[in-house]
């Protein structure tokens, strides 16, 4: 089986994404790797953070790899958290902080649309074309609830219901929230293109 190393620490994600590949590729979080460094994402865009995961993780291991960044993008707060999803209640990237400080935020404010983004890198390296960077985008509209509701997932999973669906992601079974998910529909992209390769 075909092995790929996902520049992430974060097991949730790698959980997300398996089961999507099924045996097709072996995804390698960077624990699995021997790899153990928390990855700074510095940058004002989801896809320069991306980037910036991957190029660290390819210059490490001189192995292809891909990374993703997601953000919550709330509309009546100018798209924040955006970028800034994991730390957006300080550097302890605790998950109920950053859902009460959302709450919080948009209390008494009737719009509560929302859309998760993720953007993945991917660096390729092969004989014909050389080292290449491509990046796969998914993203999944949806609305904040006033409180949380299920105790699945991770991060603002509870406060998050995709359009169509009457439960937040943290009531879903991870097969259920990848039919709707950001992260399914970027990485679909990806393994679509790598089948190709
Ligand atoms: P890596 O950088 O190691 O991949 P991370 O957890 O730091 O992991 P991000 O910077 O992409 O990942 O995450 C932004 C935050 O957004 C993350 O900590 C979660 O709180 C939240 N998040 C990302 N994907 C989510 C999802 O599918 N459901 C709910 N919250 C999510």
């Amino acid at each position: 089986m075909p092995t790929l190393i996902f520049a992430t620490n974060n097991q949730n994600k790698v959980n997300e994404i398996q089961s999507l590949v099924g045996s097709d590729f072996k995804i390698i979080p960077l624990k699995e790797a021997g790899i153990d460094i928390d990855i700074p994402e510095p940058h004002d865009t989801l896809q320069e953070n991306a980037n910036e995961k991957a190029v660290t993780i390819f210059n490490i291991t001189n192995q292809n790899c891909f990374s993703e960044d997601t953000g919550l993008e709330i509309d009546a707060l100018n798209g924040e958290p955006g970028v800034k999803s994991a730390r957006y209640a300080g550097e302890g990237r605790d998950f109920q902080a950053n859902i009460d400080k959302v709450l919080l935020h948009l209390d008494g404010i009737e719009n509560r649309s929302a859309q998760f983004r993720t953007v993945i890198c991917l660096l390729w390296k092969d004989e014909v074309n050389g080292l290449q960077t491509h990046y796969f985008e998914g993203t999944c509209k949806g609305h904040i609830a006033s409180e949380m509701h299920g105790e699945k997932g991770f991060g603002y999973d509870p406060i998050f219901i995709p359009e169509g669906a009457s439960k937040s992601f943290a009531q879903m079974s991870m097969d259920e929230k990848n039919t709707y998910s950001h992260r399914q529909k970027a990485v679909t992209q990806l393994f679509e293109f790598l089948r190709l390769k």
